[in-house]
């Protein structure tokens, strides 16, 4: 039998495990591993332009799959690029094998050229980072870090020497053979029957559902129907409690709808399930509160809470329902209803292609979502393009949505899009750009055509990082440091080999969108759009009224009266 390196053992163990690709940047320390891929056809090396990208690429592959994706970076600068992105899979909990090559093993301590210390870099943004030194750790330890990032839902990092890796292997195959384990968690007997009495001696009451209720659709709506709860949902739980839902009153959060906001704040009890929502001043304050998650640490993070439970949503919920009783009062539910209907029917009028020959952003999500596949992937930059999609994407438990939502990394939309295009070759994957998060990263629109993946990229030009720009106005700060002097950038498109397509006014947006969804390739459409569409806040409180006015001002002395036309204008037309 021929000898195995332990580069070749470490490849094996992945492709054993059902790791099909690795995103990564080549680089001298990694040559081990990227030859021994080589002559396999049963795992990919997918080379990027950035290992920011591959990290965030290896993120949305295992958002979309659940399973254990995979990324990789050279010594020093190489795993240095990966760190971002691999905060923002840690943070929103997919699993993720990081591999970090190191510099020869015996330079190390010597302030070698490229030398870093990748166990002290990845230590906040892992839940486990080691150093293989011999090879007699291997395959133990990759072993463990897959583990870990599965069962912990995470980042784990293994740091291996370029020389280590072309050393001999000890072991000859992997030492794991089980497949996933999937424990259910419920809360003790007497803790339901707790929860369950609380329950039945309330009348309003509020669901805030987050990502923990995905694959418990069924029981969340059932339980809403005995409680008369209307469900608020967190951002991160609308790809799986949106949809065919009687119960949906919206989002809440400065990004979110009214109704969303006063149906928390009007209930008596609120029923925190599967989310970690971050902005206590959103929560109520009078209300009873209980949070049901499947990680105690997550209990009374956000909010003080009364009443918590360990459980997975699935199993609580099923263990939970035949305890209660149908609640009779429903004034509550039809109110939050109601409200929703009109907060919903006012965000829908922004979304039109009224106002002349001003394309509104809003109207250019709306034609995406009625154009999209029924099972497209939408990935969404930080900045104003995720408040178009959360306010007007349309979730239908085939759709998938991804964002930086919890690290609230800029530039996460295109490496996102990649990842899903690469993990999933026949489906439709559209990023929706800002033209300064498209900028940051643009360098792996050249991984488009290098890979031949069809992304559609639909790229929010206001000329601005506009979300910084609405809250320095916000906090009466004059805004500074947001202009952006961009390119054209269906040309750069077209230069990158992808069809590059621009929509001048509102009737050329659904046609624009149209032949870039029906393209057999990746194509950008740049869509012009005003600078200061505001997106205010559920309730704008005096503070925040305050720093508009003082912006007014602000700007005004200092000469920029055309803005302030500009602001105005977008505000009447609204
Ligand atoms: C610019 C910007 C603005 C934003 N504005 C808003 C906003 O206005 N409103 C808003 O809602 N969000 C907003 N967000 C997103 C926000 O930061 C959070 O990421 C989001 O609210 C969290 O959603 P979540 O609670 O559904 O998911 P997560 O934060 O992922 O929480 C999920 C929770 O479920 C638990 N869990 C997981 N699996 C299970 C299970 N099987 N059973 C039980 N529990 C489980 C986890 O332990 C965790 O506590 C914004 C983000 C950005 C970038
Ligand atoms: C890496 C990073 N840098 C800076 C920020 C702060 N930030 C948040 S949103 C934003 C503006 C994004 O601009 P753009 O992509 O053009 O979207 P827009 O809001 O203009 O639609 C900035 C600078 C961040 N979140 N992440
Ligand atoms: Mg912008």
């Amino acid at each position: 039998m021929a000898k195995k390196n332990v580069a070749d053992l470490l490849v094996d163990v992945l492709a054993g495990a059902g790791v099909r690709r690795i995103y990564g940047v080549s680089g001298d320390s990694l040559n081990g591993i990227t030859n021994s891929m080589h002559a396999r056809d049963d795992i990919d090396w997918v080379h990027l332009r950035h290992e920011e990208t591959a990290a965030f690429a290896a993120g949305a592959e295992a958002h979309l799959t659940g399973a254990l994706a995979v990324c990789a970076g050279s010594c020093g600068p190489g795993n240095l690029h990966l760190i971002n992105g691999l905060y923002d899979c840690h943070r929103s909990r997919v699993p993720v094998l990081a591999i970090a090559a190191q510099i020869p093993s015996a330079e190390i301590g010597s302030g070698y050229f490229q030398e870093t210390h990748p166990e002290h870099l990845f230590a906040q943004c892992s839940h486990y980072c080691e150093l293989v030194s011999q090879p007699e750790q291997m395959p133990r330890v990759l072993e463990i870090a897959m583990q870990t990032a599965i069962s912990k839902r995470g980042v784990a990092v293994v740091a291996l020497p370029g020389d280590v890796a072309l050393r001999d292997a000890v072991e000859r195959a992997p030492r794991l053979r089980f497949s996933e384990p999937r424990p259910t968690v419920c809360p003790s007997d007497d803790e339901l029957n707790i929860l369950a009495d609380l329950l039945i001696r309330s009348e309003r009451i509020t669901i805030l559902a987050g990502a923990g209720c995905v694959g418990a659709h069924a029981e969340l709506m059932e339980l809403a129907g005995t409680l008369q709860a209307p469900i608020v949902h967190a951002m991160r739980g609308k790809e799986f409690i949106e949809y065919d839902n009687p119960f949906d009153v919206g989002m809440t959060g400065l990004l979110g709808f009214s109704s969303g906001y006063f149906a928390m704040m009007n209930c008596d009890l609120l029923l925190m399930i599967g989310t970690d929502f971050p902005y206590q001043q959103f929560f109520p304050k009078k209300a009873t509160i209980v949070q049901i998650d499947v990680r105690g640490e997550q209990l009374g993070r956000r909010t003080k809470v009364d009443f918590g439970f360990v459980g997975d949503t699935k199993t609580t919920l099923r263990a939970l329902l035949p305890r209660l009783k149908q609640n009779d009062y429903k004034a509550h539910l039809q109110e939050s209803l109601e409200h929703y209907r009109k907060a919903r029917k006012g965000l829908d009028e922004l979304a039109t292609a009224s106002g002349g020959t001003r394309i509104h952003p809003q109207y250019v999500a709306r034609v995406l979502d009625r154009l999209a596949a029924e099972d497209a992937v939408f990935t969404c930059d930080v900045g104003t393009p995720t408040i178009w999609a959360a306010r007007y994407l349309t979730m239908n438990g085939k759709r998938r949505m991804l964002g930086s939502f919890t690290h609230g990394s800029m530039a996460n939309a295109l490496p996102q899009a990649i990842g899903a295009q690469v993990s999933q070759p026949g489906r439709q994957v559209i990023s929706m750009s800002g033209d300064g998060g498209f900028a940051m990263l643009m360098g792996d629109l050249l991984t488009l055509r290098q890979h031949q993946l069809p992304v559609k990229l639909i790229v929010f030009r206001n000329d601005s990082l506009a979300l910084v720009e609405l809250e320095m106005r916000a906090a009466g700060i004059l805004d500074f440091g947001t202009a952006l002097h961009n390119p054209d950038f269906t040309k750069i498109a077209e230069g990158a080999g992808l069809l590059g397509l621009r929509a001048e006014t509102p009737d050329q947006v659904e046609p624009a969108i149209a032949q870039a969804l029906n393209h057999d390739g990746p194509a950008l459409v740049e869509v012009p759009v005003p600078r200061q569409e505001l997106s205010m806040p559920p309730t704008i409180t005096f503070e925040q009224a305050k720093g508009f006015g003082l912006f007014m001002m602000r700007a005004v002395l200092s000469g920029r009266g055309d803005e302030i036309v500009d602001l105005a204008k977008v505000n009447l037309l609204r």
